[in-house]
Protein backbone atom coordinates (compact mmCIF):
# COMPACT_ATOMS: atom_id res chain seq x y z
CA UNK A 1 0.00 0.00 0.00
CA UNK A 2 1.09 3.17 -0.27
CA UNK A 3 3.32 3.10 -4.09
CA UNK A 4 4.07 1.14 -6.70
CA UNK A 5 6.40 0.53 -9.72
CA UNK A 6 5.51 1.01 -12.92
CA UNK A 7 6.75 0.13 -16.27
CA UNK A 8 10.06 2.10 -16.35
CA UNK A 9 10.18 0.89 -12.57
CA UNK A 10 9.58 4.57 -11.41
CA UNK A 11 7.95 4.75 -8.10
CA UNK A 12 4.18 6.05 -8.22
CA UNK A 13 2.23 7.20 -5.12
CA UNK A 14 -0.93 5.09 -5.70
CA UNK A 15 -1.87 6.29 -1.47
CA UNK A 16 -4.66 8.31 -1.32
CA UNK A 17 -3.24 11.51 0.84
CA UNK A 18 -5.63 12.62 3.44
CA UNK A 19 -3.30 14.69 5.56
CA UNK A 20 -5.61 16.07 8.26
CA UNK A 21 -5.07 19.42 9.30
CA UNK A 22 -3.14 19.83 12.55
CA UNK A 23 -4.36 19.88 15.96
CA UNK A 24 -3.71 23.02 18.50
CA UNK A 25 -4.19 22.52 22.29
CA UNK A 26 -5.47 25.85 24.29
CA UNK A 27 -4.32 26.16 27.66
CA UNK A 28 -5.32 28.04 30.48
CA UNK A 29 -1.93 29.27 32.92
CA UNK A 30 -2.40 29.53 36.70
CA UNK A 31 -1.38 33.29 38.58
CA UNK A 32 -2.07 34.23 41.60
CA UNK A 33 -4.48 37.10 41.32
CA UNK A 34 -7.39 36.24 39.04
CA UNK A 35 -10.52 34.80 40.99
CA UNK A 36 -11.29 30.85 40.82
CA UNK A 37 -15.15 32.02 40.07
CA UNK A 38 -14.48 34.20 37.02
CA UNK A 39 -12.11 31.06 35.68
CA UNK A 40 -14.96 28.92 36.00
CA UNK A 41 -17.17 30.94 34.32
CA UNK A 42 -14.93 31.44 31.29
CA UNK A 43 -14.26 27.53 30.65
CA UNK A 44 -18.75 27.29 31.09
CA UNK A 45 -18.81 30.26 28.85
CA UNK A 46 -16.11 29.42 25.77
CA UNK A 47 -15.46 25.55 26.08
CA UNK A 48 -18.73 24.54 26.76
CA UNK A 49 -18.26 23.12 29.90
CA UNK A 50 -20.33 21.41 32.60
CA UNK A 51 -20.52 23.28 35.93
CA UNK A 52 -18.21 20.69 37.17
CA UNK A 53 -15.85 20.29 34.57
CA UNK A 54 -15.03 23.76 34.64
CA UNK A 55 -14.15 23.72 38.58
CA UNK A 56 -12.57 20.49 37.94
CA UNK A 57 -9.98 22.07 35.18
CA UNK A 58 -9.85 25.46 36.89
CA UNK A 59 -8.38 23.94 40.37
CA UNK A 60 -5.93 21.03 38.06
CA UNK A 61 -4.48 24.56 36.48
CA UNK A 62 -4.55 26.06 39.93
CA UNK A 63 -2.49 23.18 41.57
CA UNK A 64 0.01 22.38 38.40
CA UNK A 65 0.26 25.47 36.91
CA UNK A 66 -1.62 24.51 33.32
CA UNK A 67 -4.10 22.42 31.90
CA UNK A 68 -5.21 21.90 28.67
CA UNK A 69 -8.68 22.59 28.35
CA UNK A 70 -9.38 21.48 24.57
CA UNK A 71 -7.86 20.76 21.45
CA UNK A 72 -9.47 22.53 18.25
CA UNK A 73 -8.17 23.33 14.49
CA UNK A 74 -5.80 26.39 13.88
CA UNK A 75 -8.59 28.91 13.29
CA UNK A 76 -10.87 27.78 16.33
CA UNK A 77 -7.94 27.53 18.64
CA UNK A 78 -7.19 31.05 17.78
CA UNK A 79 -10.99 32.25 18.28
CA UNK A 80 -11.14 30.73 22.11
CA UNK A 81 -7.63 32.28 23.16
CA UNK A 82 -8.85 35.67 21.57
CA UNK A 83 -12.31 35.24 23.21
CA UNK A 84 -10.77 34.45 26.63
CA UNK A 85 -7.73 37.20 26.69
CA UNK A 86 -10.54 39.69 26.04
CA UNK A 87 -12.89 38.58 28.23
CA UNK A 88 -10.32 38.39 30.99
CA UNK A 89 -8.30 42.06 30.11
CA UNK A 90 -12.07 43.42 29.80
CA UNK A 91 -12.40 42.42 33.49
CA UNK A 92 -9.24 43.54 34.20
CA UNK A 93 -7.92 39.80 35.41
CA UNK A 94 -4.28 38.82 34.30
CA UNK A 95 -5.47 35.29 33.29
CA UNK A 96 -3.53 33.78 30.50
CA UNK A 97 -4.63 31.69 27.34
CA UNK A 98 -2.22 29.87 24.90
CA UNK A 99 -2.18 27.78 21.95
CA UNK A 100 0.55 25.16 21.34
CA UNK A 101 0.58 22.48 18.16
CA UNK A 102 -0.49 19.36 19.17
N1 LIG B 1 -4.63 30.75 41.39
C1 LIG B 1 -5.85 31.55 41.34
C2 LIG B 1 -6.25 31.91 42.77
O1 LIG B 1 -5.79 31.31 43.72
C3 LIG B 1 -7.00 30.82 40.64
C4 LIG B 1 -6.70 30.50 39.23
C5 LIG B 1 -6.97 29.23 38.74
C6 LIG B 1 -6.17 31.47 38.37
C7 LIG B 1 -6.72 28.91 37.43
C8 LIG B 1 -5.92 31.15 37.01
C9 LIG B 1 -6.19 29.87 36.57
N2 LIG B 1 -7.16 32.88 42.91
Amino acid sequence: DGEGDDLTGIKVETRPKTKRPPLYKVLILNDDYTPMEFVVHVLERFFGLSHAQAFEIMLTVHKKGLAVVGVFSYEIAETKVAQVMDFAQRHQHPLQCTMERE
